[in-house]
């Protein structure tokens, strides 16, 4: 299987209710390695250019005003099939969907708020990882 690395945020409601560490585990746990990571405040234009290709969407200014509503932290993980098994932690988008024992089933709120963005295919993990972190 190919070593890959994949984008991941944990976003402002996780970050405030303090379970960084536990998201990390997970990570860990799961054979994710941690190679870059930085706790940010995103500007407006910065939040709005990572989630671009959502801007035609209805939920578009409401993802933007959630993501710059705190700090979040971000970070590359590297390893085997990386970007699927961290899709896989973080569960379905909408955490009530979300399976029991993923990220979002655990953490998450709503479907505003849940928790962790990850990337969702290996090139737009190397647009992502170069978006906040350079080459
Ligand atoms: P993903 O984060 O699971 O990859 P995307 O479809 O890429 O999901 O959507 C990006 C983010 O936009 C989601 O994580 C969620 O925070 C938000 N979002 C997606 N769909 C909706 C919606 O229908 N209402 C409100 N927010 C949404």
């Amino acid at each position: 299987m190919a070593i890959e690395r994949t984008l991941s945020i944990i976003k402002p409601d996780a970050v405030a209710k303090n379970v960084i560490g536990k998201i990390y585990t997970r990570f860990e746990e799961a054979g994710l390695k941690i190679v870059a990571a930085q706790m940010k405040q995103l500007t407006r234009e910065e939040a709005e250019g990572f989630y671009a290709a959502h801007k035609e969407r209805g939920f578009f200014k409401d993802l933007v005003d959630f993501m710059v509503s705190g700090p979040v932290m971000i970070q590359a993980l590297e390893g085997e099939n990386a970007v699927l098994k961290n899709r896989e932690l973080m569960g379905a988008t909408d955490p009530k969907k979300a399976d029991k024992g993923t990220i979002r089933a655990d953490f998450a709120d709503s479907i505003d708020a849940n928790a962790v963005h990850g990337s969702d295919a290996v090139e737009a993990a190397a647009v992502e990882i170069a978006y906040f972190f350079g080459k």
